[in-house]
């Protein structure tokens, strides 16, 4: 009688969904996933859960999921082996490579690998095989910039300085929504309650944003900002901090180049970045005033200050501003973390910039990756170098990258598309083959990446639930089996990649099993390790040439001439379009579970009731909303959360594209953002896609 109980059993994991991995606690029976809540014994998550991670056992099960390679026969899609499909794949990007040479065949690779090592360690080392500069990812959509300003003032892409939000008195937020977004570049499960506990020991919380967000509605303050401007805002601050003699240094950190960042940027006062900003004068001043005089403090700039048009200018800001409150390298300030399996140092790749420029727009390379911005052009101009093939792993450039149709069109030209993807979706519909990898639960888990940006010293591994079925196959599997055909084909070494327990096994030995963790002290420790609060290390870990911190970077320094003439000079003639998250929602590919888009649609325009008025246009009504490269239709919804001047539309929607294969996202279809973003407005330093404050245009539509 009690057969079936005798199977329940229990399962903990971080969840891999977005950057605060959570610990989960699964009842898992047989093949079944039975209910999935927040572990209470996570030291780091606490039990902290959010709606999508239910969700994992909808992606789990979803029918619309694909497990064995399609190809494409036509307008059809045919279920092939795997060998046959690893053939194939490695043999037409041969045959590209040996025709064309190395940079015909490009890469993009998206937001999930960075919460899959398998994926992760597999683009790698398809990249080293592939040697192609045509190399592209999510990252010049998102953050580009810090990684970018890490390098030049740190002298490693990814020296980020994490906010210490336990320990703070002052939390400065420009451009995040952590209540939304469950934090970026700051993994920080239970986001809401370090947020609370900051108010509770009398500190404050301050927002920075075009819209009232949900984070706005639980800060100190809120103070609304024209899209694109933070950068004025940041120097008047600094200004404003020089001037009444506030500056404190944290006297421990070797910086070089301090007074002369501060006089190039020494004319923006307060009542100039008042102009800009539309963040009065005083406000400003205060701003300022409270910043310096708190105890410790934090400035953390995040997607608003990153995907805009001075998002470089305005992390090089957020870094100056901690540096001379001394905030910077200081408990309840930032600090770099310490993972037992470092993402700097020592046989780290620091990162390089500007080495080479892209063929036909001449963007910099950044880390040996090119902006997606400058894909489809890099498909669509013919001559020496052009791109002929394309493989998108964990991405979905058509609906997150900008002008999404451009890109459609682009796709529908290459020679051959790979994609090693979980879905047929509005990006992968193109491909001539979908590779999918097996349900992130039937893999080891392992958060490289996201331990190292993590607001304490965690570390964890969790084994897979289950082993793959049979014909199904690892992400890792998928990238060996191209490569070993690939390389055989091109004559070319390659070592297939091991088990991951055996690389992360061997990665904590590299460097030294430190704090006693080992595979076996991990495996005996499913809800994760804490290992303590971040302590300052930045003075002794810096990896510019001379060690020294380089508060004035030449390219910050040479945008300054654009700054002055672009944002200075041009009061706000339309209206600017920004983004916004939704914490049922995940960029664009979780739109497939009823439970997260059942209830009101989400994916309304935001418009301030003013700016409906004086256009005659009502609430709920469905507007043309337009820019330089295109329009779209959507219900726009009066609300006075957006300031007047600004419209606010989610990303991620769009999902009625003809041969997508996802059934509940395309009866929630939505419009796409990107439909209208623009390829060519730019953050200038690094490329990066400003996908906020894009001049647009509202009117009745029809
Ligand atoms: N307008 C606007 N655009 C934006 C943003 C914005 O704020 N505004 N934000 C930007 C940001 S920050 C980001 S990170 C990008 C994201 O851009 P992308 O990474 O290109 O897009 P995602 O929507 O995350 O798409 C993820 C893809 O991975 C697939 N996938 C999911 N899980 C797995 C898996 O386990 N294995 C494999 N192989 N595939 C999987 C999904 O099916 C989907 O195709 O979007 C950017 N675009
Ligand atoms: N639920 C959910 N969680 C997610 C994601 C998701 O799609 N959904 N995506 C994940 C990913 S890939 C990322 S990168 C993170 C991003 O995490 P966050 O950076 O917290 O992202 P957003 O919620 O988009 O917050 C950006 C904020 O910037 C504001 N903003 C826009 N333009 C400007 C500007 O010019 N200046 C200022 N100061 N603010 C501006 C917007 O109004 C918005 O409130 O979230 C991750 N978590
Ligand atoms: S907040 Fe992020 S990591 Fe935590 S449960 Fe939700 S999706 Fe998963
Ligand atoms: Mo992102």
């Amino acid at each position: 009688m009690n057969e079936p109980l005798k199977q329940l059993r229990t399962e903990f994991r971080a969840c891999n969904l977005c950057e605060a991995i959570c610990g989960l606690e699964f009842k898992i029976e047989g093949p079944k996933i039975i209910s999935i809540r927040g572990d209470d014994a996570d030291p780091f998550s606490r039990g902290h859960i959010c709606p999508k991670a239910v969700a994992l056992k909808d992606i789990h099960e979803d029918p619309d999921r694909i497990r064995r390679p399609m190809k494409r026969t036509g307008k059809d899609w045919q279920e092939i082996s795997w060998d046959e499909a690893f053939e194939f794949a490695a043999g037409r990007m041969a045959a590209l490579v040996q025709e064309n040479g190395n940079n015909a065949v490009a890469f993009y690779a998206g937001n999930p690998s960075v919460h899959n090592l398998g994926h992760l360690l597999g683009i790698q080392q398809l990249a080293r095989l592939l040697k192609t500069r045509s190399a592209f990812s999510a990252s010049s959509v998102d953050q580009l910039p810090q990684q970018l300003t890490s390098l030049l003032m740190f002298g490693h892409q990814f020296m980020i300085p994490i906010p210490d939000i336990d320990h703070t008195d002052y939390f400065l937020i420009l451009g995040g929504n952590p209540i939304a977004s469950n934090g970026s570049m700051m993994t920080v499960p239970d986001v809401a309650k370090r947020l609370k506990a900051i108010q509770t020991r009398g500190g404050k919380v301050v927002v920075i944003d075009p819209r009232r967000t949900e984070t706005a509605e639980i800060a100190s303050e809120h103070h609304f900002i024209r899209p694109g401007t933070d950068a004025a805002l940041l120097m008047a601050m600094l200004n404003v901090i020089r001037s009444e003699g506030l500056m404190k240094p944290n006297a421990a950190l070797p910086l070089k180049n301090l007074d002369q960042a501060l006089d190039a940027i020494a004319h923006i006062t307060p009542t100039i970045a008042a102009a800009s900003t539309g963040i009065a004068a005083d406000e400003i001043k205060r701003l300022a005033r409270d910043f310096a005089g708190s105890r410790t403090a934090i400035a953390y700039g995040r997607i608003g200050a990153c995907i805009q048009p001075f998002g470089t200018v305005a992390q090089w800001l957020v870094q100056l501003l901690n540096i001379v409150t001394g905030n910077l390298d200081r408990e309840g300030g930032t600090m770099p973390t310490n993972p037992v399996i470092p993402i700097t140092g020592p046989g780290t790749r620091p990162g390089h910039y500007a080495q080479w420029k892209s063929r036909v727009s001449g963007l910099p390379e950044s880390g040996g990756e090119i902006p997606v911005a400058a894909l489809a052009e890099e498909i669509l101009t013919p001559g020496e170098g052009q791109i002929h093939g394309l493989i998108t792993m964990c991405g979905n450039p058509v609906l997150s990258t900008p002008n999404g149709r451009q890109l459609d069109h682009a796709f529908e030209s290459l020679a051959f598309m790979l994609s090693i993807d979980i879905y047929m979706n509005e990006t992968t519909r193109h491909a001539d083959l979908i590779l999918p990898p097996t349900s992130a639960l039937n893999h080891d888990h392992y958060d490289l990446i996201f331990n190292a940006f993590a607001v304490r010293n965690v570390t964890r591994y969790n084994e897979a639930f289950w082993a793959r079925p049979g014909d199904e196959r690892y992400d890792w599997e998928i990238f060996s089996g191209i490569g070993a055909k690939l390389a055989e084909k091109l004559g070319r070494e390659f070592t297939p990649m091991p088990a991951l327990q055996h690389i992360i096994g061997g990665m904590l030995k590299k460097s030294g099993n430190r704090e006693g963790t080992t595979m076996e002290s991990l495996k005996a420790a499913p809800h994760g390790i804490d290992l303590g609060a971040l302590k300052p290390s930045l003075a002794s870990r810096i990896e510019t040439a001379d060690k020294l911190i380089d508060c004035a970077p030449a390219p910050m320094l040479a945008d300054m001439q654009r700054f002055n003439r672009e944002l200075l000079d041009s009061a706000p003639k339309s209206l600017h379009l920004i983004g916004r998250r939704h914490v049922r929602s995940n960029n664009s590919w979780m739109h497939n579970y009823h439970r997260l888009v059942k209830g009101k649609a989400r994916h309304q325009l935001l418009m301030h009731p003013d700016d409906l008025a004086s256009r005659g246009l009502i609430s709920g009504q469905v507007i043309e909303l337009s820019s330089r490269i295109g329009k779209l239709n959507v219900p726009v919804e009066a609300t006075t959360d957006v300031l007047p001047g600004v419209v606010c539309l989610p990303h991620g929607w769009g999902h009625d594209r003809e041969g997508a294969r996802m059934a509940i996202a395309s009866a929630h279809a939505g419009a796409s953002f990107n439909d209208i973003s623009d390829d060519k407005f730019l953050d200038a330093i690094s490329g990066n896609a400003a996908l906020n404050a894009i001049p647009v245009e509202v009117r009745a539509a029809g």
